[in-house]
Order: structure tokens, then sequence, then C-alpha cells
């Protein structure tokens, strides 16, 4: 028989206090008994179900570590188990929550003012509003400093004026948490509405990663937004790295839910497939490439819990702890969906077997919100104090 834990080999559901487990437990239900059954019609046919954001606000997954303004208040442990939970059904959807969440929802509760929080957390927490953060341009990627999008200081407010490109829930958002450069070239935050004059959000079509969830352009022609809808104090690119380190840490959970999907999912094919009069599973190789896939995703989910419970227990937490678990995470989850698909032999690029749309996601993940060469140069100058960027 095999060992009861064989998929919690270090007892990581011990680790975990009652409260923590009853929202992985109800995060799971939901997305395996609402999540899982549409998911490959939406993948096939590039479909966002926007009825989606209200089912995840009803459960209060949007928002969720923020305090008040109907938000959850859950610690990051509790985040990142149910990101690990969406993601185990697909890439897309987790990231519709984490943009929500963390790039949009966030931002508003650290760096916004009482009536920004007032207006619109309290519908963003229930899925009424759907978000999106522009912060990449289509010359400024893993360089956002060097961005071109401008606020010009007018009277009043500041129009905006420039292009941010692979913006996730954008053709869909009511609410564009936008970074641009003020007459002093810093970098600065703002809360467009829909409909402002001058702001479209074109959709990005043809996309074969993340098709489960909407992306697009944010086009800025002379866009005025009122003083009030800035971000009063926040200046430079430490306002966008706050939030993504609160997305990337999720990112970190996620992934590994990915590549779980990707493990069980290979460990039960090999049991009941038989070629050469035997199980698949009963040979070596494929015995080595589960004994992979178990290693590096019980470290990584170890590495995230590590991580959560310091962002709970100690607010200064270390960037680049964030760095080293999204890039590892990340780049070990593409591998092992790469390695399952594989192990699937031809099935395994059929879409019913669910593994190719993890390796197509996971190739988005590994890149989004910093690549894996770029967190290993964030990790290669925090140890040696030299920077490699340029
Ligand atoms: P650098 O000199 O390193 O820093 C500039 C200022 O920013 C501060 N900072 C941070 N603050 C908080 N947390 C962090 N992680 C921070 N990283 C940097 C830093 O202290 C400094 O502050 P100050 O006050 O001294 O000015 O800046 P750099 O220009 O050299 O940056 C280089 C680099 C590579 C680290 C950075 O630009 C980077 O991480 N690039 C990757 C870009 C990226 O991650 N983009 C993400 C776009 S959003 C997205 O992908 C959403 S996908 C979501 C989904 O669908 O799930
Ligand atoms: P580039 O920065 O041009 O990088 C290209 C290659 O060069 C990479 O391999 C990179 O590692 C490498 N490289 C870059 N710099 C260096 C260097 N100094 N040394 C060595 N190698 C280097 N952005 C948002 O703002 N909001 C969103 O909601 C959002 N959602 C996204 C959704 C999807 C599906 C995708 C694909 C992207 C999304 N992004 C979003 C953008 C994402 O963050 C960027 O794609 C990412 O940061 C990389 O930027 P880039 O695509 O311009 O690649």
């Amino acid at each position: 028989q095999p060992l009861a834990h064989w998929d919690d080999i270090l007892l990581l559901d011990r680790q975990l206090s009652d409260e923590e487990r009853m929202v992985r437990d109800t995060a799971r239900e939901y997305c395996q008994t609402k999540l899982m059954p549409r998911i490959l019609e939406a993948n096939r046919h590039e479909i966002f179900d926007r009825e989606i954001m209200r089912e995840m606000g009803e459960l209060g997954l949007l928002g969720s570590t923020i305090e008040g303004y109907g938000c959850a208040g859950l610690n990051y442990v509790s985040y990142g188990l149910v990101a690990r939970e969406v993601e185990r059904v697909d890439s897309g959807y987790r990231s519709a929550m984490s943009v929500q969440s963390s790039l949009v929802m966030y931002p508003i509760s650290a760096y916004g003012s009482e009536a920004q929080k007032e207006k619109y957390l309290p519908k963003l927490a229930t899925g009424e509003w759907v978000g999106c953060f522009g912060l990449t341009e289509p010359d400024a990627g893993s360089d956002p400093g060097g961005m071109k999008t401008r606020a010009k200081k007018v009277e009043g407010g500041y129009r905006l004026s420039g292009s941010k490109m692979w913006i996730t829930n954008s053709p869909i958002a009511d609410v564009f948490v936008v970074w641009a450069k003020d007459d002093e070239d810093v970098i600065r935050g703002f809360v467009l509405d829909k409909g402002m004059e001058g702001l479209s959000a074109p959709k990005i079509e043809g996309k074969f990663s993340l098709r489960a969830s909407i992306t697009g352009e944010i086009v800025m022609d002379n866009v005025f937004v009122p003083e009030e809808n800035k971000f009063p104090d926040i200046g430079g690119l430490r306002g966008p790295f706050g939030c993504l380190n609160r997305a990337r840490y999720g990112i970190s959970w996620g992934a590994m839910g990915a590549a779980e999907y990707c493990w069980h999912a290979a460990r039960q094919y090999g049991l009941d497939r038989k070629q050469f009069n035997r199980p698949l599973a009963q040979t070596q190789l494929f015995q080595k490439k589960l004994a992979d896939m178990q290693t590096e995703i019980t470290l990584g989910l170890q590495g995230s819990l590590r991580v959560g419970r310091i962002m709970d227990e100690d607010k200064n937490f270390d960037p680049t702890m964030i760095s080293l678990m999204k890039r590892n995470n990340c780049g070990k989850a593409l591998d092992i969906a790469r390695v399952s698909r594989d192990m699937h032999g031809g099935n395994g690029i059929a879409d019913e077997f669910h593994v190719i749309r993890h390796v197509m996601n996971l190739e988005a993940v590994n890149t989004y919100e910093g690549t894996h060469d770029v967190h290993a140069l964030i990790l290669g100058r925090a140890q040696t104090g030299l920077q490699a960027f340029v």
C-alpha cells in the first residue's frame, strides 16, 4: 500500500491552525466544484467568466488579508493556501484573484486616502467591481523605472498619457491602478475609473498561456484624473513593488498548486496505464520522476509557508525571501508540468488531461511579476551588493 500521507510527506497540514485548514478546505471545495468544471471550455475558447469574481467575493477570497471594508482579515498563510487551491485548477483564475487582491485592493488599503478606501474596497471585495494594475509598458517590462507614461499636473488634478501592456483583467476592469511619472519624474500611483474620457483597454488576442484569464492594454490619451484619485503620499518604485511583494508571495504558493495537480495526475496515470505488461508506475524511470516532483513540491511548499509565517509575524519581512520563493517555485512548477506532460505520453497534449494547460500557463507565470532571471539578479545583488541589471 502507498504511504497514507505520500502527498504531504513533511506533514504541512499539521503546521496549519484550525482556521487556516478551514480556509483551505473552503477554497478547495469551491475550486473543485465550481471552477474545475468550467476550465476546459474557458481555456479552449479564451473565456473569462466575470461571475467568478462575484463568487470569490462571496467566499471572502478577494482582498482577504485586508482588515475592514468588507474584507475577511485573514493572515498571509491563509492567502497563500487559497492561491494554491485556485491555481491547482488554473493559473488564470489565480491571476484574476491575485491582481484584484494584491495589486488593486492592497495598494488602495496601504497607500489610499480614507475616501478612496471607502469608495473602492467594499465593491472590489464583493467582486461587484473588477480591478487591474498597470505598471508594464511596451518598452518597460523588467525595468519598470523606464516607463514613459506621464502624469502632468493641471488644475484640480493630472492629465495621464501613455500606454500599459500585458495587463491582467484590463478589458473588463472598472478600476485601474496605474503608475505614471509626474513632472518631477517621480513614479506616482493613480486610481482611474472606467469611462473616464480618453481611457480604453483593448484586449490582447491570441494568447497561448493563461487563456482563461483576460489580458489587455491600458491606453491613456490625456485622461483627466482628479487630485483625489492620486495615492497621496507614496512615491517611487517602492509603491508598485510593495504590492508586487504580496502578489509574488501568493504566486509562490499558487505555482505549487499547479505543480501538485501535475504530479498527482502523473502518478495516477502511471498507476492506471500498463505498458510491457505492468503499470508505468512500476518502472524505475517513472518512480524517479515522481520522487523528484514530490521532493521539489514538498520543499517549495515549506519555503512558502515559512515566508508566510514571517510576513504574518514580522511585518518587516525582506522582499529577497519572496524573490527566492517566487523564482524557485515557478521554475520548479514549470519543470514538473513539462515532465508530467511527457509521462502522459500522447494523452499529455490533450486538454482533457489538463497537464498541457498547466505547462502553457506556467510559462507566463514564470515570466510575469519578475522573470526567473530577474529574480536571480535580485538574489545575486542581495548577496554580493553588486547590481548586474545594467
Ligand atoms: P531598485 O533600485 O532596485 O529599487 C527602486 C526602489 O524600489 C524599492 N524596491 C522595493 N521596495 C519594496 N519591495 C521590493 N521588492 C522592492 N524592490 C525595489 C527600492 O528600495 C527603491 O526604493 P527607493 O525609495 O530607495 O527609491 O530598482 P531597479 O530599477 O534597479 O529595479 C530593478 C528590478 C529588477 C529589481 C525591478 O525593477 C524588478 O523587479 N523588475 C521586475 C518587474 C516586475 O516584476 N513587474 C511586474 C509587473 S505586474 C505583473 O506582472 C502582474 S501579473 C499578475 C497576475 O496576472 O497574476
Ligand atoms: P523583458 O523585460 O523584455 O525581458 C525579456 C527577457 O530578457 C527575459 O528573459 C528577461 O529575463 C530578460 N532580461 C531582462 N532584463 C535583463 C537583464 N538585466 N539581464 C538579463 N536578462 C534580462 N504587468 C503589469 O503591470 N500588470 C499586469 O497585470 C500584468 N499581467 C501580465 C499577464 C501576462 C499574461 C503576462 C505575460 C504579463 C503580464 N504583465 C503584467 C507583464 C509582466 O510583468 C512582464 O511581461 C514581465 O515583467 C517581463 O517583462 P517583458 O515582457 O517586457 O520582458
